[in-house]
């Protein structure tokens, strides 16, 4: 038996969860502790809400509220959130505990006493119109090496993590003012110093996931910089240096830390030791977007303190919705609330697991759903597990009937039900979800056909004997169902294990083991129901309608007319039009707008017009837009379009070429 340490991504305590939170971190922790604890191993499953940081705070600023306020509101719908799927976290904390702060104060401490974190002076951003210095997220710019925009701390674009001072054309999130640089200081931790053990750790574990593995690879041939570990901000957790008045821990640092309080703040409710867990097999699931932090960062500080390093780091890739980019600013997004109050939560578990392998990026659609749903688990599973009971009451008085004389058929079929626990568990225990599930359902798929093949609704009047083989090996099935399931569809499992009179699918090992003949079991109730098509067609209008509403909503946020006149719009004339090369959707052209040289714009309009249509036509031109980089290839300026159809916006003949639209 092995102790295991799981831990899930801390959540920002910044808005509720959806699908995409689901996907790629709480419900792959959750099947591999469920199947774990089945499987007799001992589990300590943690999670917490990560809620200091820049990303609360911001929220605080815009609704005038303290951070404490936001992050508790946040802390109780994503614990309701994360109840509401069933996923068995031992613990739950916050990182705003007394107990957090603590241990994260002790953590620099011992760092800073064993020299390895140092004070460094430095310049940061520091907006003069807040007069606040602006670290992390309080600032945006574009991204030094992709040129996406990007947060002060993090590109989503090319996924670096970056500094705030790294950024091209930064502005002040709450003023936009462009920030100046300052002085000050600030500890840093010598990170720089562990690049050797660092490399051999991701080159050398053999359990890392090949994404995690190839980014941190890739980001560890660059070299290794010290990393900051404080920041100049009143929300977060003091650092315990008398001579650092004002300044909190950067979130991160805390943040990992918060596995280990939320795991001894269960150690002092269970009075078990959290430390024996994570001295056996630790393994933290995470999104992505963050395999840095986990693959490098948290390694090199463990390596400081002279901790044991995670054996295994499982990051879920990005879910879309639609085919689309989850967008919460911009409502393209399907909350788990919402979700939860339509559908049995273990129908989302199956969908998100069989769709697409976790370290594949998948999407959600609602027509996919839907077949998933009608085609596997109500025709499928469901079906299968319908037939069985029904006909062990009508025909066998609910008892599961004698097996005797076996066919080749009924012995293969038998084989099949045996072996599935031990695949469909080995598939588990070796991350691979989906390959375990897709096995379940192949041998649910194959008791669909036996049972047709079968045909006991004639054999019960031509041949007993081979209705009753029939209905004894579905019963093992069904039974079998309920144990490979409990780590996926735990409520559907159950309910299954309840009609077969099991009180507590506990024991994986007692998946494969047969029920006697004679043994009764309960009534069949239907466990599994199709979802018709006009549901489906109402829940895509709904989505549609959250984005227009969105939309509305932003247009209430009305400018005054000095805001408008920042902007300089002019009538321009195209001169050259050409195609940018692999880019399907951009053309670079020249522009008369009445200066010395004509200006060079990159406009999308490439799958709308051909470049000899554009050449001579009248455009409206932003002319007073900051110059960018698109496909390497500069842009001074934007012609106006029409976003759908792309249709340009067409001055009267009377125009002149320069003129000023006001
Ligand atoms: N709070 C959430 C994120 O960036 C961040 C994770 C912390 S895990 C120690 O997804
Ligand atoms: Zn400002």
């Amino acid at each position: 038996m092995s102790k295991i340490f799981i831990s899930c991504a801390l959540p920002y305590a910044n808005g509720p969860c959806h699908l995409g939170h689901i996907r790629s971190t709480y419900l792959p922790a959750d099947i591999y502790a469920r199947y774990n604890r089945m499987a007799g191993n001992d589990v300590l499953m943690v999670c917490a809400t990560d809620e200091h940081g820049t990303p609360i705070a911001v929220k605080a600023d815009k609704e005038n509220k303290k951070p404490i306020e936001i992050s508790k509101r946040y802390h109780d719908m994503i614990v309701r959130d994360v109840e509401s799927m069933n996923i068995s976290l031992d613990n739950f904390s916050r990182t705003t505990d007394e107990k957090h702060y603590e241990i994260a104060q002790n953590f620099f401490k011992e760092l800073y006493e064993k020299g390895l974190i140092y004070r460094q002076d430095l310049e940061q951003l520091y907006c003069p119109n807040c007069k606040k210095f602006l670290p992390d997220r309080y600032v945006e710019g574009l991204c030094p090496v992709c040129g996406a925009e990007a947060r002060g701390d993090h590109c989503e674009k090319c996924g670096r993590a970056l500094d705030p001072t790294e950024l091209d054309e930064p502005h002040c999130i709450t003023c936009g003012t462009t920030p100046v640089i300052k002085d000050t200081y600030q500890y840093a931790f010598k990170l720089s110093e562990f690049e050797d053990e660092l490399k051999e750790y991701i080159d050398n574990n053999e359990n890392l996931p090949s994404n995690v593995k190839n980014y941190a690879s890739n980001w560890l041939k660059e070299g290794l910089k010290d990393w900051i570990l404080t920041r100049d901000m009143d929300w977060g957790i003091p650092v315990p240096l008398d001579e650092a008045k004002g300044k909190v821990l950067y979130v991160w640092i805390e943040a990992f830390l918060g596995y280990i309080s939320s795991a001894s703040q269960w150690s002092a409710q269970s009075g078990k030791k959290w430390e024996e867990y994570w001295n056996d097999f630790v393994v933290h699931f995470i999104g992505k977007d963050i395999i840095y932090h986990h693959s490098i960062f948290w390694p090199g500080l463990l390596k400081a303190a002279g901790c044991k390093l995670p054996d295994m780091i499982y990051a879920g890739e990005f879910l879309s919705l639609e085919g689309e980019k989850m967008s919460t600013s911009k409502n393209w997004v399907i909350w788990i609330d919402d979700f939860v109050k339509e559908y049995d939560p273990d129908i989302l578990r199956y969908f998100l697991t069989i769709n697409a392998p976790l370290n594949k990026d998948s999407d959600f659609s609602w027509d996919d759903f839907q077949k998933r749903n009608n085609d596997e688990l109500a025709d499928v599973i469901g079906n299968f597990l319908h037939r069985t009971f029904t006909f062990t009451r009508k025909f066998f008085d609910n008892k599961i009937p004698e097996y005797a004389n076996p066919s080749r058929e009924d012995e293969e079929f038998r084989k099949s039900i045996e072996s599935l626990p031990k695949v469909a568990g080995e598939f588990i225990a070796n991350f691979e979800f989906r390959e375990g599930l897709l096995e379940i359902f192949k041998v649910a798929k194959k008791g669909n056909k036996y049972f047709n093949d079968q045909e006991p609704w004639k054999a019960v009047k031509e041949d007993m004997q081979k209705a009753a083989n029939c209905l004894y090996l579905s019963n093992q099935l069904a039974k079998t169902l309920a144990y490979t399931l409990k780590p996926y569809l735990p409520t559907k499992a159950d309910a299954i294990a309840k009609i077969l009179n099991i009180d507590e699918l506990s024991n994986w090992a007692d998946a494969a083991v047969f029920l006697p003949s004679g043994y009764e079991i309960n009534k069949a109730k239907p466990l599994f129901k199709k979802i018709e098509d006009e549901e489906i067609e109402a829940q895509k209008e709904k989505l549609q309608k959250n984005l227009k509403n969105n939309e509305d909503e932003n247009m209430s946020d009305l400018i005054t007319i000095d805001q408008f006149d920042e902007v300089i719009i002019k009538i321009g004339q195209i001169k050259e039009a050409e195609k940018i090369e692999k880019s399907d959707k951009l053309l670079k052209l020249q522009v008369e707008i009445g200066e010395d040289k004509p200006r060079q714009i990159v406009a999308g309009l490439a799958k709308f017009y051909s470049p000899e249509e554009l050449i001579s036509r009248k455009v409206c031109v932003v002319a007073n837009l900051q110059s960018a980089k698109l496909f390497g290839t500069l842009s001074e300026g934007m012609i106006l379009a029409t976003g759908e159809s792309g249709a340009l916006l067409t001055p009267d003949v009377k125009a002149e070429v320069g003129e000023r639209i006001q």
